[in-house]
């Protein structure tokens, strides 16, 4: 995988665009990640665990928003059962086409397939374990739910779905002490205030984030019958969801 740092908006732009999963991107990829979202790691290597836990025989595993297949690799470890596929997507090209490249440099039993595709064109089939890592807060607000609902119906019972956001909070004064401890995330791993603000814009209506209790209340609405936030660092999160 690409080790180069993230320096993409390190020089004032001028005509500063929506952020897009581009080619340049791909390249700093990895850095950008792990400096931009606390407990990314954390997340990452629990990923597996669930997996190990959740994945069922003769069933399917979904990395839906893939990149470059940090949770698809993850999961690759945490899977040992008979008949099990993983099927990771993601619809920018530039991110298949380095994910495809980063998951045949290691060798496994469990096949994985990596699509380039829409994920609300996605058809999920016997899911055992499906994974939505920071994926969702891209997806437009008024999808979110057909999405959910359309996970849950794709899964097996007893499956077990995993959703990593960043969060908005409802009380603003709690809101923006999250965001201030974000930010000092952010300047301790080197971001300057240049960086930060430019990021900051370009992600504006682009990456929109909704408070736990609305992942909570959608994953009711879908039917999920149990669901609850299992790692939170600052305004960053996971929650899992399981089908009875
Ligand atoms: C990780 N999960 O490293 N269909 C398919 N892919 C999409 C869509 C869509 N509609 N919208 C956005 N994406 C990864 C990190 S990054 C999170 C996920 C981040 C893809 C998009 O191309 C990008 O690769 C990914 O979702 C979000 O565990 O960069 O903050």
């Amino acid at each position: 995988m690409s080790n180069n740092k993230d320096t993409l908006f390190s020089q004032p732009i001028t005509e500063l665009g929506g952020f897009s999963f581009d080619k340049q991107v791909v390249e700093v990829f990895p850095d950008m990640i792990q400096r931009s979202v606390p407990g990314y790691s954390n997340i990452i290597s629990t990923i597996s665990h669930l997996t190990e836990q959740y994945h069922q025989p003769n069933s399917r595993l979904y990395d839906l928003g893939c990149s470059l297949g940090a949770a698809t690799l993850a999961m690759r470890r945490g899977a040992s059962k008979p008949g099990v596929e993983i099927i990771a997507v993601d619809n920018s090209e530039a991110m298949v086409e380095r994910c495809q490249l980063h998951l045949s440099a290691f060798k496994a039993d469990v096949p994985v397939e990596v699509r380039c595709e829409d994920i609300s064109q996605t058809e999920i089939k016997d899911a055992s374990v499906v994974v939505l890592n920071f994926t969702l807060q891209f997806i437009p607000s008024e999808q979110r739910q057909v999405l959910i609902d359309k996970i849950y119906k794709g899964m097996k019972s007893g499956g077990l779905l995993i959703v990593s956001e960043k969060f908005r909070f409802e009380d603003s004064d709690i809101h923006d002490v999250l965001d201030e401890l974000h930010l000092d995330f952010k300047r301790a791993n080197g971001y300057s205030e240049l960086e930060i603000s430019q990021k900051r814009s370009s992600l504006e209506n682009v990456l929109v984030p909704d408070t736990i209790e609305q992942h909570k209340q959608r994953f009711a609405t879908a039917g999920f019958a149990h669901s609850d936030i299992w790692f939170q660092c600052f305004n960053f999160g996971s929650l899992v969801a399981i089908k009875a």
